[in-house]
């Protein structure tokens, strides 16, 4: 007989990543929520586990007998995850509730929640199951008071796979993975230097091998005999020791994979680390440019990151190289001027950037510049499916809330007229992925100009081709 003080219970745990209704049609979907998928590797094999992910539909099965029911929250999904919540709540379910939005807004997400998590999974996950598994749930459970997360928990791909409902998929769409968390910059806008920022990380190189062989086991499908799997790289910042990056990079590039990642510009700013890049299948480095005014990127503690005057000449470097360089750009009411936008349009088309985005300053909580915001009484919206960066939702002193809007909709919307998209295709490497890409982009944005429009009653004499 088993002795019941010693006897496991096995739990029955729902894993949800909930959608934002706000959330950006051209956004890119990564097979899975790696939130998710470090919960899932957490988690010991005695459980069973579900995963539903809205960004691919899954439906919701609310009268599930589930013991458990997490959700994971970035600021855009969180009036959603606060939805879904509540949903189970009324069906007597435990809800257990985690991720960004939910560490910086703890008051804010008991009311949704039987108990929330703030900070990183890894070293309290243990602790939480036991205590579903005897009937003790504490209402909150704070990374701070475990010890520090001082390793990446390699991700279970098999496991992922099995209680994900992901089919197979070609080299069109992404698997993620990370080899590192966290970053020692301090960018005003970004939440990671109050997150995993302090404490980098890296994936040991043998663990980072085997999980791609894993992951391209369970998740890959080849089309043709050269068709590769794309992964997308979630690092914060890949880049941060040029020796360990150049021995990942090595390591990459026995793998036989394409991946994109997000890169800083001042890393590409070394020819030898782009020829890396291109020879381990770097197809697609994702660069935040932020602006292309020095004292703007200063404002936003970047300055010693990107040299806005280095900008043109880096792009054309990794083109030469044969790598796609992605920009990102911020716009700020209190910095920038409709001119500057002009300026940036113009930036855009003449070094033909690959897949421009364009993002009103939006101060997520958690940031440096929400609390500056939020101290001075400047943030004028609270209304987090709003949090997409396409609203403005601060107040400002020199434009009129919808003009400012309404010129950053067209300035984005001009980036993808039909010159700039001929021209990108014409000068960029992977003519077919821009011309895709462009074309999904023009039509999204152009979408949410007209509706925008309509909705302010804006009439307007557009000539954007
Ligand atoms: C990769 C990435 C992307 C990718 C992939 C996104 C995806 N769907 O997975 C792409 C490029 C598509 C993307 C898009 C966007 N992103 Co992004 N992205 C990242 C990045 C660099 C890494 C995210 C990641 O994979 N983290 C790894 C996982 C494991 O970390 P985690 O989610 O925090 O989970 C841990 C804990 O929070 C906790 N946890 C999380 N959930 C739960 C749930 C439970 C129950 C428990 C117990 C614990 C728990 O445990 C986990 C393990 O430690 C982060 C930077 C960062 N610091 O996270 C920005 C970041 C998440 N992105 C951000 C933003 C703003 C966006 C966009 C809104 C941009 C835009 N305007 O479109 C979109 C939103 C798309 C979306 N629906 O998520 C912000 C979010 C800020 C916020 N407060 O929400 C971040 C933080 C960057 C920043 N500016 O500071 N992004
Ligand atoms: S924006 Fe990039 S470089 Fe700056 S703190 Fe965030 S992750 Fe680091």
């Amino acid at each position: 007989m088993t002795n019941p003080v010693t006897q496991k219970k096995s739990l029955k745990l729902l894993f949800i990543a909930p959608k934002g209704k706000k959330d950006s049609k051209t956004n890119q979907k990564p097979l899975f929520h790696m939130a998710i998928g470090v919960l899932v590797s957490l988690t010991p094999k005695e459980h069973h586990i579900e995963i539903a992910d809205e960004h691919f539909e899954d439906s919701i099965n609310y009268d599930g007998d589930y013991d458990l029911v997490g959700i994971t929250s970035r600021t855009i999904d969180a009036t959603r995850a606060y939805e879904i919540a509540d949903k189970f709540r009324e069906k007597g379910k435990k809800v257990i509730l985690g991720g960004l939005h939910v560490s910086f807004n703890a008051e804010e997400a008991m009311a949704h929640a039987d108990c929330i998590v703030c900070g990183e999974a890894e070293n309290l996950w243990a602790t939480v199951l036991e205590d579903v598994s005897l009937g003790c749930l504490k209402p909150t459970y704070n990374a701070k008071d475990f010890p520090p997360v001082t390793k990446i928990v390699p991700l279970d791909y098999e496991r992922i796979a099995q209680a994900s409902k992901r089919e197979k998929v070609d080299g069109s769409k992404s698997i993620p993975i990370y080899v590192t968390r966290g970053c020692p910059y301090e960018c005003s806008f970004c939440v990671t230097p109050n997150f995993t920022g302090k404490l980098y990380r890296s994936q040991k190189p043998e663990d980072l091998k085997r999980q791609i062989e894993t992951a391209k086991k369970v998740f890959f499908k080849a089309k043709s005999k050269s068709s590769k799997p794309w992964f997308m790289l979630c690092d914060e910042n890949l880049g941060v020791s040029k020796k360990r990056l150049w021995e990942t990079l090595d390591l990459l590039k026995g793998c036989n994979i394409n991946y994109s990642v997000f890169f800083s510009m001042n890393f590409l700013e070394d020819k030898e680390t782009i020829k890396k890049l291109v020879e381990s299948g770097c197809n697609m480095v994702l660069v935040g440019f932020e602006s292309i005014k020095q004292s703007t990127l200063e404002a936003y503690n970047k300055g010693h990151i990107n040299s806005a005057e280095k900008f043109s000449q880096v792009i054309e470097e990794c083109r030469q190289a044969g790598l796609n360089v992605q920009g990102n750009f911020l716009v700020n009411p209190d910095l920038d001027s409709f001119k500057d936008m002009d300026d940036l349009v113009r930036f855009v088309g003449k070094n033909n950037i690959f897949m421009p985005i364009f993002q009103i300053i939006t101060p997520y909580p958690g940031t440096k510049m929400y609390w500056e915001y939020k101290e001075k009484g400047l943030i004028t919206d609270y209304d987090w499916e709003k949090y997409n960066a396409i609203n403005l939702v601060i107040h400002s002193e020199h434009y009129d809330p919808i003009a400012f809007q309404h010129k950053f909709m067209t300035s984005y919307y001009k980036t993808y007229s039909w010159i700039n998209i001929a021209n990108r295709v014409k000068h960029n490497p992977y003519k077919l992925l821009n011309l895709i890409t462009s074309l999904a982009f023009k039509r999204n944005l152009k979408e949410q100009l007209n509706t925008f429009e309509v909705n302010h009653n804006i009439r307007t004499t557009r000539s954007i081709k």
